[in-house]
C-alpha cells in the first residue's frame, strides 16, 4: 500500500469553497447530488487536472458549469474522478451525482444504516464514500444540504449548522435543508435521517444568545438521555469559564446511533454518538458509565474550538486537535468531579493503553511522520499521550501564560487548519519561551526513564538527587535525542512536613518543578540537615518511567505521608507492584510468594482511612492488573505466574483485614436515593472493591450474591456478578446470578454487553471456550462493534491467562476471529488486532504461537489495508 509521508504536504492547486448536496435517501439506492464551487489557486496553470477522491464510488452524472462533462474530459474509477482539462476560469461550478447503498454499508464508514437510521461517519476518510471531494482537512468549505426522504421511514432529518428549509413533496416524500455557514473539511460533515425520539433543552451562551438543545434517541428510550444533556449544558458553561469559548450555531443536536465504530463523532453541530455513551439510568448503567458519558459528550463538545473553528492541516497533525481536547476534556471532569481521583484514573489508562504502545512495535510519535492507514492512528499515543504533552506545556508555563497562551491560539488561526508548529508557537510568543527542545515530545516515539539515585551529606547539609534521562529505540527511531521532561517533586521530613532548602544548583528548578534538559543532573540542594524521603513525578507531571533506588522504607513513608494525592497513590502503587513482581519470580521458582504483614496492614488502614475519599481508597485497594504487572517485568512473561501472584496477594490482603473490611462494607451500605455523582459513586466504587476481596474469603460466594440480588443499580448488580463470575466461576451462585441477569436483559444489548465484558474477562484455560460458545449467543452479532468489543475485544486485552492460553489456543481463536469481523468492518478489526502487539515480550513458547497467529493473519487473502497495515507492523 501507499505511505503518507508527513514532508510530501502541499496544498492542493484547488479549492472548494462552496459544497451544495441533495441526498435523496433509499436503503438501496441513494442518490447523491454535489455541487461544488472550484476555485483554482492563484498562481496555478489551467492546465493542472483536478483529482477528486473516491471510495468504491459509483458515478452517474457529471457536469460542468452546467453541461453534461464528456468523457474525454474525465477518467473515472471507483476511487478517483479527475478533471482533464478544468476550465479556464479561475472559478467553475461541477455537479457530480454519485449512486450509495447505505444499507449494505457494514464498514460503517461513509453514508450507513444502524438499527434503520441513515447516519453518516466521515472521519478520517469517509466522506470519500458519499461523493468525489477534496477529502483532506485543509479543504475548507461552506455546506449547504438538502435531505431527501419518505416521511413516514424518516420524519427526522439532520445535518450540519442551523436548518434553513422545510417542506412535503408528495407522494409520501419531504425534505429539510441545513445550512452551516462556518467553513469546515469534509471529515466534519454528517447527515442522520430516521424515526428517532427528541429530547429537547436549551442553553444561554455567556453573550446572552439561546442555543436550542437535542439529543435523539431510539424512541421509548427518552428518559435515558437526561444525564447526557446535563452533561451537555455542564460542558459548555464550562467551556465558556475556563477558556472563554462560547458556542457559534443556533442548535446544537446530538444523536445516539447503535453501530458506530468509535466512541463518538464532533461533527459541526451534529454529534453522533455510539449509544453507549449517551443512554444511562441508574438500572442499566455503572457508575464508570456516567463518568464515561460525561467526559465524551464534553470532549465532543468541545471540539466545537479544538478541532471544528480551528482544524488540522492534515492528517499528521491530528493530535492538534485530538490531544488538545482529551486535555480540555480532563480538565473538565476534573473540575466537575475529585481531580485526584481523575488523574489517578487518567494515568493508569496511559500506562494500560499508552505505555504498551510507545514500547513495542506500534510506537510512532505523538505526531507521526508516516502512516499508510490514518484509521490506525486514532491511538493512545495521539489522544492520551498528547494530551499529556499539553498538560506538560502547562507545567512550564503556569495557568495564566498558558491560558495566554491558548487564547493567542484562538485569535490566531480561528477558521485555519494549522499544524502542531502553530500550536508551540503560540505558547512560545504568549510566554517568551523557548520550547524548541520540548517540541520533540511531539516529535520522538518512546517513553522516557529518569534513573534516579539520592544521597545525603548530612555534615555538608546537602542532599543530592543524581538524574539521568534516556529514551529506549522504538521502530525507525534508533538514536533519540535528549528531552526536556518537566519533573514535579517534594522533599519530605520525618514529621511529614516539606523540607526547607536555602539553595539549589544542577538543574533550574521551579515552583516544584525539576527542569531535565540534559542526559545527567546532579541537583544539590543546600542547607538540609536531615535525609528527606523525595516524592518523584507529582502528579504525573511527565509521561516518563521512573528507576529509583528508595528503600522499601521510605515507599512505606510515603503511601502514608505524600502530601500529594497522586504520589502517594503511587508510592502504594509501587508497593503492591514489587511485591507481585517478586511474588511471581518466587511462583516460577517453585514457591508459594509470602507478604509482609505491614503491606497487608497498610492496605487495611488505606480502608479506613476517613481522611481519604473513598474513591481514592477503592483505587488504592485495587491490585495492580495482571496486564500491569506483566507491563512492568517487561520480558519473559509467563501470565499463569503472574495470575498466580495477584491471587496470592488479594487473598492474603482480604484474610487479614477480614474483620475491618466487612465492618466498613456494612457501614457503606448506601440507604440514600442513588444519585451519580462523584461522592456517592466512590462510595459504591470502595464497598464493591471490599466486595470482591471478601469474595475471596469463605462465605464469600453467598456473600456476593446476596449483594447482587439486593443491589438497587447497575454499579452494584455488575460488580456483584463480576465476583462471583472471577472468584466463584463454575458454582451455582455464579451460574444462577449469570442466567438471572441474562434473562432480565435479553432485549438490552448495552447490558448484555456488560453479560459478555464479565464472562470474557474469567480467568482460566476455559476462557477461551466460553467465548467461542458465546458468540453463537442471541444477544451477540459480529456486525455491531459494541458486542464484538465486549466479547472478543475484552477477551483478548482483559484476560490474560485466557488469551494467552500455553497452548496457543485464544490466539488462534482470536486471529480466526478478526479475520472474520474484517469481512464487515475493517476498521473495528485492525483495532481488535493490536491486542497481540505485546506478543514479544512473552515466554518463548507463547511467542511462538502469537507469532504463528499473526502469520495467519497475514497471509489471509484480500487482507484490508487497515488489517495489513497493523499486523505487518506488528510482526515486523
Ligand atoms: N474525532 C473522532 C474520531 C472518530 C473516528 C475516527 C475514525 C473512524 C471513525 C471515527 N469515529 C470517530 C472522535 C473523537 O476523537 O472525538
Ligand atoms: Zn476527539
Amino acid at each position: 500500500g501507499q505511505v503518507f509521508k508527513l514532508e510530501d504536504y502541499r496544498p492542493n492547486d484547488y479549492l472548494i469553497p462552496l459544497t451544495n448536496l441533495t441526498f435523496r435517501l433509499s436503503p438501496e439506492a441513494t442518490i447523491v447530488t454535489a455541487v461544488l464551487t472550484i476555485e483554482r489557486r492563484d498562481g496555478i496553470s489551467a492546465a493542472a487536472p483536478l483529482v477528486l477522491d473516491g471510495d468504491g464510488l459509483t458515478l452517474r452524472r457529471a457536469e460542468i458549469d452546467g453541461k453534461k462533462a464528456k468523457p474525454a474530459d474525465l477518467k473515472v474509477t471507483p476511487d478517483q474522478l479527475t478533471i482533464l482539462k478544468p476550465p479556464s476560469a479561475h472559478r467553475f461550478q461541477l455537479l457530480i451525482e454519485t449512486e450509495l447503498a447505505p444499507a449494505g454499508n457494514e464498514a460503517l464508514m461513509g453514508l450507513y444504516r444502524s438499527n434503520n437510521v441513515y447516519c453518516t461517519q466521515c472521519e478520517a476518510e469517509g466522506f470519500r464514500r458519499i461523493t468525489y471531494f477534496l477529502d483532506r482537512p485543509d479543504i475548507l468549505s461552506v455546506y449547504t444540504v438538502r435531505i431527501e426522504a419518505l416521511r413516514d421511514e424518516a420524519p427526522l432529518l439532520l445535518s450540519n449548522g442551523n436548518p434553513v428549509d422545510k417542506g412535503d413533496l408528495g407522494d409520501g416524500w419531504h425534505y429539510a435543508g441545513w445550512h452551516d455557514p462556518f467553513p469546515k473539511p469534509s471529515y466534519l460533515f454528517a447527515l442522520v435521517a430516521g424515526n428517532l425520539g427528541q429530547v429537547a433543552d436549551s442553553f444561554v451562551t455567556m453573550s446572552g444568545r439561546e442555543v436550542e438543545l437535542g439529543i435523539y434517541v431510539e424512541r421509548g428510550k427518552e428518559n435515558l438521555a437526561g444525564y447526557a444533556m446535563d452533561a451537555l449544558k455542564r460542558s459548555m458553561r464550562w467551556d465558556e469559564e475556563a477558556f472563554g469559548r462560547e458556542y457559534d450555531l443556533d442548535v446544537f443536536n446530538i444523536v445516539a446511533v447503535s453501530d458506530f465504530n468509535m466512541g463518538a463523532m464532533e461533527n459541526k453541530g451534529l454529534n453522533i454518538f455510539n449509544d453507549k455513551y449517551v443512554l444511562a439510568d441508574q438500572e442499566t448503567a455503572t457508575d464508570a458509565d456516567f463518568a464515561n458519558i460525561e467526559a465524551i459528550i464534553a470532549h465532543e463538545y468541545f471540539h466545537n474550538w479544538t478541532g471544528n473553528r480551528i482544524t488540522c492541516r492534515d492528517w499528521f497533525q491530528l493530535c492538534l486537535k485530538e490531544g488538545l481536547t482529551v486535555f480540555r476534556d480532563h480538565e473538565f471532569s476534573a473540575d466537575q468531579r475529585s481531580r485526584a481521583v481523575k488523574r489517578i484514573a487518567e494515568v493508569r489508562t496511559l500506562r494500560a493503553h499508552q505505555f504498551p504502545e510507545d514500547q513495542g512495535p506500534l510506537a510512532h510519535p505523538v505526531r507521526p511522520r508516516r502512516y499508510r492507514e490514518i484509521n490506525n492512528f486514532y491511538t493512545a499515543t495521539v489522544y492520551e499521550k498528547g494530551s499529556e504533552v499539553v498538560r506538560m506545556i502547562r507545567t512550564i508555563l503556569g495557568a495564566e501564560a498558558f491560558r495566554a497562551g491558548m487564547d493567542l491560539y484562538f485569535e490566531r488561526h480561528d477558521g485555519e487548519a494549522a499544524t502542531i508548529e502553530d500550536f508551540i508557537k503560540v505558547f512560545e510568543d504568549a510566554s517568551g519561551r523557548d520550547l524548541s527542545q520540548f517540541a520533540l515530545w511531539y516529535h520522538q516515539a518512546g517513553t522516557p526513564n529518569l534513573t534516579v539515585s539520592s544521597t545525603h551529606n548530612a555534615a555538608a547539609q546537602e542532599f543530592t538527587l543524581e538524574i539521568e534521562q534516556s529514551v529506549p529505540p522504538t521502530p525507525s527511531e534508533s538514536r533519540k535525542r535528549l528531552m526536556h521532561i518537566p519533573l514535579a517533586f517534594g522533599l519530605i521530613g520525618a514529621n511529614g512536613k516539606p523540607v526547607a532548602y536555602s539553595g539549589v544548583e544542577g538543574a533550574s528548578v521551579e515552583d516544584g518543578v525539576i527542569h531535565i534538559r540534559k542526559r545527567r543532573h546532579m541537583v544539590r540542594f543546600s542547607g538540609v540537615a536531615e535525609r528527606p524521603a523525595v516524592s518523584l513525578n507529582r502528579g504525573f507531571s511527565a509521561p516518563v518511567t521512573l528507576s529509583v533506588e528508595q528503600k522499601a522504607d521510605d515507599q512505606f513513608f510515603l503511601a502514608r505521608h505524600d502530601s500529594d494525592a497522586f504520589s502517594r497513590w503511587q508510592a502504594f502503587n509501587t508497593l503492591l507492584t514489587d511485591v507481585l513482581i517478586a511474588g511471581f519470580r518466587d511462583i516460577l521458582d517453585g514457591k508459594q510468594p509470602v507478604f509482609a504483614t505491614r503491606l497487608t496492614e497498610l492496605a487495611g488502614n488505606i480502608a479506613a482511612d476517613e481522611t481519604l475519599e473513598p474513591a481514592y481508597r477503592a483505587l488504592a485497594l485495587a491490585l495492580p492488573g495482571d496486564a500491569d504487572v506483566a507491563r512492568d517485568i517487561g520480558r519473559n512473561i509467563d501470565p499463569d505466574a503472574i495470575h498466580a501472584a495477584r491471587e496470592a496477594l488479594a487473598l492474603a490482603i482480604a484474610t487479614a483485614n477480614r474483620e475491618s473490611f466487612a465492618r466498613l462494607y456494612d457501614r457503606l451500605a448506601d440507604m440514600a436515593a442513588f444519585s451519580p455523582d462523584s461522592t456517592s459513586a466512590g462510595r459504591r466504587a470502595l464497598r464493591n472493591t471490599l466486595l470482591d476481596y471478601l469474595s475471596l474469603l469463605p462465605g464469600g460466594a453467598a456473600l456476593a450474591a446476596g449483594h447482587f440480588q439486593s443491589a438497587t443499580n447497575m454499579t452494584d448488580r455488575a460488580s456483584a456478578l463480576g465476583a462471583l463470575a472471577h472468584r466463584h466461576h463454575g458454582s451455582p451462585e455464579a451460574s444462577q446470578a449469570l442466567a438471572a441477569f441474562a434473562s432480565k436483559y435479553a432485549s438490552n444489548p448495552l447490558v448484555m454487553d456488560k453479560w459478555f465484558q464479565i464472562q470474557a474477562s474469567v480467568p482460566g484455560p476455559q476462557a477461551v471456550d466460553t467465548v467461542r460458545a458465546l458468540t453463537a449467543h442471541a444477544a451477540f452479532s459480529m456486525a455491531n462493534p459494541n458486542r464484538v468489543r465486549s466479547l472478543i475485544g475484552t477477551f483478548a486485552s482483559a484476560n490474560q491467562t485466557g488469551f494467552h492460553r500455553a497452548d496457543g489456543e485464544g490466539y488462534r481463536f482470536f486471529a480466526q476471529t478478526v479475520l472474520e469481523v474484517e469481512k464487515r468492518n475493517p476498521q473495528v478489526a485492525a483495532r481488535l488486532a493490536t491486542a497481540l502487539r505485546s506478543w514479544r515480550s512473552l515466554e518463548p513458547g507463547r511467542q511462538g504461537k502469537a507469532r504463528e497467529a499473526l502469520l495467519s493473519i497475514a497471509s489471509a487473502e484480500n487482507l484490508s489495508a487497515d488489517l495489513r497495515d497493523i499486523v505487518e507492523r506488528t510482526l515486523a
